[in-house]
């Protein structure tokens, strides 16, 4: 049985979305990341990192780091076609998209969704924040240019990187925006979100319209 570690509204509702697409029956348990839940000693030995998610594979190890746990889950449901080959070009780039992704945009919304944590100067924290949406945005845009025709990144091939993309653009906000600078990463995410194993996630965590209600 696999344990997912995980709070509301987080990068965990990608391995959430994954396990829903898998068919994947877990068990789930509730860090209250507002209330700081993922500081407690207890947490603490299950993820030195203090974040979630988490997943309990039922070999009883843990996996920390989403885009290393989207990608155990598609390797090991190979039948879901969830992530290409091993070896194969179209492997290579959902790797690099998700390391693309991780690295700027998620941690770039992190920067804007807790900007004194990344400074010794509380009074920068808004310039933090500031710079940090214009960080994101900026790999919004580079992300825009790399998609083809769509709906998904590999086209009509749904992937692991679809998954993390939707997720990641329901902290953005400004969907008016999107929808006239990155209208195919738009499209991509409304078509995840309609996907009749995700929709009931996406509106458990999110609400029924984009981004966090
Ligand atoms: N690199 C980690 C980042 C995880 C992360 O930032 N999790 C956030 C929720 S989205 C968290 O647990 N925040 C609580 C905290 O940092 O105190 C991953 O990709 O899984």
């Amino acid at each position: 049985m696999y344990k997912l570690y995980d709070w509301n509204q987080t990068g965990g509702t990608a391995v959430r979305a994954a396990l829903a697409e898998l068919e994947i029956t877990y068990d789930l348990v509730e860090i209250d990341i507002r209330s700081d839940a993922q500081f407690t000693d207890e947490y603490t030995r299950i993820n030195p990192r203090q974040q979630v998610p988490s997943l309990e594979l039922p070999d009883g190890s843990i996996l920390t780091e989403n885009t290393a746990i989207l990608m155990h889950l598609a390797d090991t449901h190979p039948e879901a076609n969830l992530a290409p080959s091993c070896g194969s070009v179209e492997r290579a780039q959902i790797n690099r998209w998700l390391s693309f992704f991780a690295m700027n945009v998620y941690e770039g919304e992190y920067r804007r969704i807790k900007p004194e944590r990344y400074t010794t100067d509380p009074s920068n924290a808004q310039g933090i924040a500031d710079a940090a949406t214009a960080l994101v945005k900026r790999h919004y845009d580079i992300f825009e240019g790399a998609m083809g025709n769509g709906p998904y990144f590999l086209g009509d091939r749904f992937s692991i990187l679809d998954i993390y993309v939707w997720m990641l653009v329901q902290w953005w906000g400004d969907y008016d925006a999107m929808r006239r600078d990155h209208p195919k990463m738009l499209r991509l995410v409304e078509t995840v979100m309609d996907r009749p194993k995700i929709k009931p996630v996406h509106e458990a965590q999110f609400g029924p319209g984009l981004g966090c209600a």
